[in-house]
């Protein structure tokens, strides 16, 4: 007798295969400074798959729920600033999503550390990140710190038809569609 392939199965090997995703936000200090060129071709180095990508005039809702975890920290309000690109005169950032074996790790090891003082000098924020006098860490770009951010920051900042291909999860509804107006 002919057996049908199990969809549960088939749908598991596809996103093995398809290994993980993560975020990464070009942040308006880096734009501001025409570093974006720089920081794609550092990324290039992780050799993922880039299967999105898109210029976006980040509202302060977009940036608050991007940030949403670190809405009680003190420097809250100028981080929303920052992403919003009113410290930098700037109106947008540009937003990828990178895919692959390992994607998140490997992203956050060539950004480098969070404060860029503190960053390995070799990675991105160590060689084009720095902390300002007022307090400020542009830190040039972000990137999804685990998976769980990842898959909600991705739904956050992408619509599905926007990938080149599906993101795994991303379509379960295991996870809250962004607010209406943010993206
Ligand atoms: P990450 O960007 O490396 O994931 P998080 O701890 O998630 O770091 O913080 C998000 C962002 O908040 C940082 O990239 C940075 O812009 C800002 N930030 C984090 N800690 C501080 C701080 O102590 N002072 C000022 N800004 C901070
Ligand atoms: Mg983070």
């Amino acid at each position: 007798m002919k057996r049908r392939r199990g969809s549960a199965n088939e749908a598991s090997r596809l996103a093995k295969r398809a290994g993980q995703a993560t975020l990464v936000l070009i942040k308006p200090d880096a734009i501001q400074r025409g570093l974006t060129g720089h920081v794609l071709a550092r990324l290039d180095e992780a050799r993922l798959s880039m299967i999105g990508a898109k210029i976006v005039r980040v509202t302060r809702a977009l940036a608050e729920e991007h940030y949403d975890a670190l809405r009680d920290k003190p420097f809250f309000p100028d981080l929303i600033r920052h992403l919003c690109g009113e410290l930098h005169g700037v109106d947008h950032v540009l937003a990828f999503v990178y895919a692959g074996p390992g994607a998140i790790a490997k992203v956050r090891q060539l950004a480098g550390a969070t404060n860029p003082e503190a960053a390995e000098p070799a990675s991105i924020r160590g060689a084009f990140g720095r902390m300002t006098t007022g307090g400020i860490m542009e830190n040039v770009l972000h990137a999804s710190s685990d998976e769980q951010e990842a898959v909600r920051e991705i739904a956050l900042w992408f619509r599905p038809e926007e990938l080149l291909r599906p993101v795994p999860f991303l379509t379960s509804g295991a996870v809250g569609r962004s607010p209406k107006g943010t993206r």
